[in-house]
């Protein structure tokens, strides 16, 4: 059998890292698992091994040298995949250097939710779990393609589909996914019209045309309510929910009823009839669930997105009840698992005091820099060092070329990793590679395997382990890593058992659960029980941990356009950023995306044939494309071919991370760290042949 490629010493030898920045992410991707701890060397121009004892004592000299001058200049950044226990050792680590600066790429789907539904309902996460889906009434399905969900949702879904519960979408692209299950989802028995079908109604909006259409859905479901008043029918709002568990309940119904349909339709991109249509779908549920992705989040108004889809569901009461709720379908396997132990960048007075408690020292007050204001950190020369526990930062990040040019810039960057990125190949002054462990390998310290948590969307907590034999004998696990990182660059401290917890991950487990007793007690008790167990998510039960002690109608306020449309004779298009199904996160698989029907390449815009016509270009035309925000940076991304495609006139739509350069740092979603790429106001030029 042919050994598999390794991005091996030999590998590195022969390739110097000018020559890497040329390669592509597939070919980076080729060459295969990396296998020995590396260090950038200037002369060669190369990655050369080193032994662990060399490479961490090297890079606690960097960091403590840094340290001397500005504890704030070096940030901890997580990949969206790395344990909980990683998790919790690397917010450690980083509270324990000097900082809160811990920030991950998955803020880019998942900070709209963790800052609306804390301040809505009171829980960071959503509040269904898979039993609901067996008892809901309706489903509404917000900016999310179901084709990137796991198999155990698109079976709950099936079986909503077999009871025949309707399935609202609001999508402004008409998504396979979302249509009908494919022959391989769908049982033989399954296989008529209707039972295939996935969406009953297909609410073609526009993007960034959310708010408006929330607000003629919750304005149509008041004016059933009405109705149902008058004729002496049972009442369409839950009236005793809404007393007893709610606040902001009359304020919210004056703005619904004060917005006009003339400005609902104009911005949404929907008729009247539709949305009045959806209401009575909602109003007829028993019990309704709302899920969303990250068509939803990203935008400048991602928060305000989330809370009013929460204030739609208070209206019916459909918090905190069997078969109902709100589900926020991102994140990567373990996004929220790592929020959960502490991965933020503001780690409030509860947290503070419980470290200082067990671990005998000041977790520092300041907020730490999140993913977006890290690049601005490193645009502004305040960022010195990164450490990265996984994740392709470069590929992740909007405005890619400033970002790129500003990271080279860095004294020191240092990455656990498993293959090689194109975030290796581009490198500070001072720059390591660590290899480590993947999820499929086994993870052996001290004789013992080991297994690793992590936290799904609905607060279920499992426990895996690998199976496979390593890649190389002299990889490291992410644990064993940060645990000597620490180790070399933190002065000793005799209540913080690195090497302990690197040698027996249970008692990680066991710290986490001192940390926060009342989700974690008895963590590994608990993980051993088939299926793991659910962290409580309080407003399950109707409690509400928000500052009034209620439930919060919080999404009113005014309707504009997003983005500003400029003056009508400037063609301004709204351009979504997408991944396909063949990609991960920022990992691209192939270079297709078969459920949308592209072929030949992801250098492609998705246009409406009318704007096609009307910007006087044709299809398969190469344009290049612009950032229309004027700031002063020219944003462009040349050579994408032109796609006609089932897209609201004014929209298009193109591939993360190919188009990543057109989109702004500045934009984003206020309080949150979320880019606003789903809505990204941009010109076309044709290109010169
Ligand atoms: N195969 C695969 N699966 C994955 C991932 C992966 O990388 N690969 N990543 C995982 C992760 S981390 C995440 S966050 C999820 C992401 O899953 P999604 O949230 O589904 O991801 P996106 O590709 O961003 O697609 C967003 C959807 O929103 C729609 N949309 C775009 N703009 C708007 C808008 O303004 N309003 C509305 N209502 N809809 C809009 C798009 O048409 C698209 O259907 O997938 C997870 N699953
Ligand atoms: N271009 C682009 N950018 C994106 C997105 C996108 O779809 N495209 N999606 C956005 C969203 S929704 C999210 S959640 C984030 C996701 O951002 P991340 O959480 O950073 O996830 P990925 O992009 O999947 O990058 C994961 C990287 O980790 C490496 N890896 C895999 N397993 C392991 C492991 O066990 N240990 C270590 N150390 N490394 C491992 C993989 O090789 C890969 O390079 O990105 C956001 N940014
Ligand atoms: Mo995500």
């Amino acid at each position: 059998m042919a050994r598999r490629p390794q991005a091996d010493a030999e590998f590195f030898a022969r390739h110097r890292l000018a020559e890497l920045e040329a390669w592509d992410d597939h070919a980076l991707e080729a060459a295969g698992r990396l296998t020995t701890p590396l260090r950038w060397h200037a002369d060669s121009d190369r990655y050369l091994p080193v032994s662990w004892d060399q490479a961490f004592a090297g890079i606690a000299a960097e960091l403590q040298a840094l340290r001397r001058d500005d504890a704030r200049a070096a940030v901890f950044c997580c990949g969206g995949q790395a344990s909980t226990e990683a998790a919790y050792l690397l917010q450690l680590l980083a509270r324990l250097y000097g900082n809160n600066n811990l920030c991950s790429a998955s803020e880019l789907c998942q900070e709209a939710s963790a800052v609306a539904l804390p301040l809505s309902i009171g829980v960071e996460g959503g509040t269904v779990t898979r039993k609901d889906f067996a008892q809901t009434d309706a489903i509404f399905i917000f900016g999310q393609n179901v084709n990137a969900a796991d198999t155990g949702f698109l079976h709950d879904l099936q079986e909503a589909r077999k009871r025949g519960v309707p399935v609202v979408s609001f999508n402004p692209l008409r998504e396979r996914g979302l249509l009908a299950f494919t022959a391989e989802q769908v049982p033989r028995d399954m296989l008529t019209p209707a039972r295939t079908t996935v969406s009953t109604q297909y609410l073609q909006l526009r993007n960034g045309g959310d708010l408006a259409a929330l607000t003629g859905l919750c304005k149509a479901v008041l004016a059933l309510d009405d109705q149902a008043q008058a004729a002496r029918l049972p009442r369409v709002l839950d009236t005793p929910f809404i007393a007893r568990h709610t606040q902001g309940f009359e304020a919210f119904k004056a703005a619904m009823r004060a917005s006009s349909w003339q400005t609902i339709e104009a911005l949404s991109g929907l008729p009247r009839v539709e949305l009045e249509q959806a209401a009575q779908v909602f109003a007829r549920a028993r019990n309704a669930i709302c899920i969303y992705g990250s068509g939803l989040t990203q935008h400048r108004q991602g928060v305000r997105h989330v809370q009013m889809l929460v204030d739609l569901l208070l209206l019916g009461g459909h918090i905190g009840r069997p078969g109902a709720g709100i589900h926020p379908m991102h994140g990567h396997s373990n996004a929220q698992g790592q929020r959960s132990v502490g991965l933020r960048t503001a780690p409030g007075h509860t947290l503070r005091h419980r470290l200082a408690r067990l671990y005998g020292f000041e977790p520092p007050h300041e907020s730490g820099l999140n993913l977006l204001q890290t690049c601005e950190g490193m645009l502004d020369g305040g960022v010195r060092a990164f450490v990265g526990l996984g994740g392709n930062f470069l590929r992740e990040v909007p405005d890619t070329p400033r970002v790129e040019a500003a990271w080279r810039q860095l004294r020191l960057t240092v990455q656990i990793a498993t293959r090689l990125r194109r975030s290796h190949v581009l490198h500070g002054a001072s720059a390591w590679l660590l290899p480590a462990l993947d999820a499929t390998e086994i993870d052996r310290q001290s004789g013992l395997e080991q297994a690793l948590s992590s936290e799904d969307a609905t607060g279920r907590v499992n426990a895996s382990r690998g199976a496979a034999s390593p890649a190389s004998a002299e990889l490291l696990s992410e644990c064993a890593i940060l645990a000597r990182l620490a180790q070399a660059t933190l002065e000793p401290n005799p209540r913080v058992p690195w090497q302990a917890w690197a040698q027996d991950y249970s008692r990680i487990r066991d710290a986490i659960a001192q940390t926060w007793p009342e989700d974690f007690q008895d963590f590994n008790g608990r993980l051993r029980t088939h299926g793991g167990f659910l962290r409580p998510r309080p407003a399950r039960q109707r409690l509400w941990h928000t500052e009034s002690g209620k439930a919060c109608f919080l999404g009113q306020g005014p309707l504009e356009a997003e983005p500003a449309t400029a003056r009508d004779d400037d063609p301004v298009l709204r351009l979504m950023l997408l991944s396909s199904d063949e990609q991960s996160g920022s990992t691209v698989h192939g270079p297709d995306d078969r459920s949308r029907g592209i072929r030949g390449g992801r250098r492609v815009l998705l246009l409406h044939r009318s704007d096609i016509a009307r910007l006087g270009m044709a299809e398969g035309q190469l344009v290049d494309a612009s950032c229309a925000i004027d700031d002063g940076v020219e944003r462009c991304v040349r050579g994408l071919r032109i796609v006609a495609y089932d897209i609201p006139p004014g929209s298009a739509a193109g591939y993360y991370p190919e188009c990543n350069p057109l989109l702004p740092l500045a934009r984003h979603g206020g309080p949150a760290s979320v880019a606003a790429a789903k809505a990204i106001a941009i010109r076309l030029r044709a290109m010169p042949r």
